[in-house]
């Protein structure tokens, strides 16, 4: 059986990239594997993010170790929150705070483009490898819809039918979401090697 550990410490995206595994497989978080405090996660890009997060548990516990970097970059506030994401509106990591300020800060504009993005960077004996997953939308003007986390209630992906990502179920979101195409990306990966 082939057992990894899952370095997120975000509930959510546990949930989700728990959906995509393979069955079968013994999956830990960084608490089951006796971590306790935050993952170092000080880097400037997705890409250094993840490889931090995951080497370090690599390190620590010597388990294949898989970890989850992602962001909402918006084509008109330059790419911002972008890896900024989780802390847009400070320190606190509100979700609400965050869409309301980036709604706030997008008042008026005609390009509402967006990109959700995941990095995913996976570490093992071999080494360190990083896959990538996206998905293009646009951001919405009032938030819609109750599930998801994060910036799901206002967001619409350009291939789904206008629904915001929190309108959708679970299992609509992951058939089109960044971190399931990056999974699907790192599964090919595993396969090939
Ligand atoms: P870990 O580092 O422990 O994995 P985190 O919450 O800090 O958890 P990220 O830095 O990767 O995770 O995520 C940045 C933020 O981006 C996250 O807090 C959400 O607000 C948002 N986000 C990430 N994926 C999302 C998704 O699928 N839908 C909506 N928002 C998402």
């Amino acid at each position: 059986m082939n057992k990894i550990i899952l370095a997120t410490q975000n509930a959510h995206k546990l949930e989700e990239l728990r959906s995509v595994l393979p069955k079968g497989w013994e999956v830990l978080t960084a608490f089951d594997a006796g971590i306790r405090g935050e993952l170092p996660e000080t880097g400037s890009t997705l890409e250094e993010n993840a490889f931090q997060k995951a080497m370090y548990l690599w390190n620590h516990c010597g388990i294949p170790s898989l970890a989850d970097d992602s962001g909402l970059q918006v084509a008109g506030l330059s790419g911002a929150p972008g890896v900024n994401s989780a802390m847009y509106a400070g320190p606190e990591r509100s979700d609400q705070a965050n869409r309301s300020l980036l709604l706030a800060n997008l008042a008026g504009a005609v390009d509402r483009a967006a990109t959700f993005r995941t990095v995913l960077a996976w570490a093992t004996l071999e080494g360190i490898q990083l896959y990538e997953g996206v998905v293009h939308g646009q951001i919405t003007h009032d938030e819609r819809g109750e599930y998801g986390f994060g910036y799901d209630r206002i967001f619409v992906p350009n291939e789904g039918d206008g629904r915001t990502f929190a309108e959708m179920l679970p299992e609509e979101k992951v058939a089109m979401s960044h971190r399931s195409r990056a999974v699907r990306a790192w599964l090919t990966g595993l396969e090939r090697s």
